[in-house]
């Protein structure tokens, strides 16, 4: 069924095309793009531009396939964004066969059951989750200069997380490893192993990049898009380990490279873990979590998604995040969710306001704290909708916490339960009564 070629046809500009068609191989750095057919002739006159003019290949249901240079990626995000309002709708692949692929997701995994029984483990867990370290991580990486994914800061960007990561645990069965994708920014990825189903895995992702669409030289403080849903994961992240979180299934949280030029760090990930036959059993993608722009909370993307893990979270924020919810599209490849479907796992993405509200200032300069109100209020919701999908999806329990072993200052949990404070009243006694007899026996010899 190729006969969509047709309809690219017609929605592309004919002197474009032609000239694309005629011209001979590409250049060195060759990509392959999978992308709306209604936004070819968006693409080949981008390519049109610059001497490297890109090649329509086939189309199939409305998805298209060109041969693209990718010195030209950055343009394509603009012109997307310029001519169609879409953030993205493309994906990147190195081969034609992974482009083709695009034509059609992998029918999606048989669904799984979706119970909703760790209220006790969510319970605890949640009240710990904080906006204020949400927001100074929100902060920290927006005020890097970039994390665009061919810089040096981008590439700053991954250790910095990494490390920040891997201070939340000294657990040897934790780890935290960059993965490279040829490019400077690496993704990063934190594992704990699941305890009674380690073959099962848990994904919760964002990325990590951003983009000035007016020049690689710019800032791009990308705070919403996406040190927020960064930042929110990271939270999450360090009150699962704080309470000896022990998943049954695996669980992932990664933070992906390069998502705004064509999903390349998640589309690698994705390849990756099904060369090595791992079962993923759900994805959650946070890509923007803290402008509040519409009435209601969160919105839930509905298309490229699956249907059966998108009511599960909308059963999971009834029950414990006490937002209002609603459903929304975002269109062909809009974030790394996209991935993940298109290789059959069940994904979803909890976006911060209806797409027609969001926030106006990514891909710029000014997508700052500022414009997304200068506090954490919005992200929170999705910490704790992330927490109770991690904990109800992940399944296990919590481990003898170590509460005053990190850095957390003990005052606070001897507070709660009392034991601490009670160990150190009796040591003291102890100590007083060992001097007294010491006195008493000093006296005696005198
Ligand atoms: C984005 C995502 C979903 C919706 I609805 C609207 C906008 C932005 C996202 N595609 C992006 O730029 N990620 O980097
Ligand atoms: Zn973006």
């Amino acid at each position: 069924m190729r006969s969509v070629l047709a309809s690219a046809l017609v929605a592309t500009s004919a002197a474009a095309l032609l000239a694309a068609c005629s011209t001979p191989a590409a250049a060195p750095a060759q990509v392959y793009l999978s992308i709306d057919a209604d936004a070819v002739g968006t693409a080949l006159a981008v390519s049109a531009r610059t001497d490297a003019h890109a090649r329509l290949l086939e189309a199939e249901d409305g998805i298209a396939v060109l041969a693209f240079d990718h010195e030209d990626l950055e343009a394509l995000t603009a012109a997307m964004h310029r001519e169609h309002h879409r953030c993205g709708g493309f994906m990147v692949h190195d081969s034609l066969d992974d482009a083709r692929a695009s034509f059609h997701a992998r029918p999606e995994r048989p669904p799984l059951d979706y119970t909703v029984d760790r209220a006790a483990v969510v319970a605890a867990v949640l009240p710990e989750l904080d906006r204020a370290r949400i927001l100074g991580t929100i902060r920290e990486l927006s005020a890097m200069p970039n994390r665009y994914y061919r810089s040096e800061a981008g590439a700053n960007a991954s250790l910095w997380l990494r490390d920040r990561w891997r201070s939340f645990s000294d657990r040897s069965d934790v780890t935290v490893e960059l993965v490279d994708h040829g490019y400077p920014q690496k993704s990063v990825i934190l594992t704990i192993p699941g305890s009674t189903r380690p073959d099962e895995v848990v994904v919760l992702g964002g990325h990590l990049d951003s983009i000035n669409l007016g020049g690689r030289s710019r800032p791009a403080p990308g705070a919403d898009d996406d040190a927020s849903g960064i930042a929110t994961l990271t939270e999450v992240t360090r009150v699962l380990l704080a309470k000896s979180f022990r998943p049954a299934r695996t669980i992932k949280i990664i933070a992906y490279a390069a998502e705004e030029v064509g999903l390349r760090g998640s589309l690698s990930i994705v390849k990756e873990l099904q060369r090595r036959k791992i079962d993923v059993v759900g994805a959650l993608q946070l890509d923007m979590t803290n402008y509040q722009g519409s009435d209601k909370d969160i919105w839930l993307i509905s298309d490229h998604t699956s249907a059966a893990q998108n009511a599960f979270l909308g059963r999971l924020i009834d029950a414990y995040v006490g937002a209002s919810w609603g459903y929304d599209r975002c269109g062909y490849a809009c974030s790394d969710h996209a991935s993940w479907h298109r290789a059959g796992v069940p994904a979803s993405m909890p976006f911060e306001a209806r797409f027609r509200d969001s926030n106006r200032h990514i891909h710029t300069a000014k997508d700052t704290l500022e414009t997304s109100g200068n506090n954490a209020d919005h992200a929170i919701k999705f910490a704790r909708l992330a927490a109770a999908y991690a904990i109800e999806l992940g399944k296990g329990d919590l481990g003898p916490t170590e509460a005053a072993t990190a850095d957390a200052p003990a005052s606070r949990h001897d507070a709660g339960d009392g034991t601490g404070a009670t160990t150190r009243w009796l040591l003291l006694a102890l100590a007083a009564l060992g001097l007294a007899v010491a006195r008493r026996a000093g006296r005696a010899t005198a």
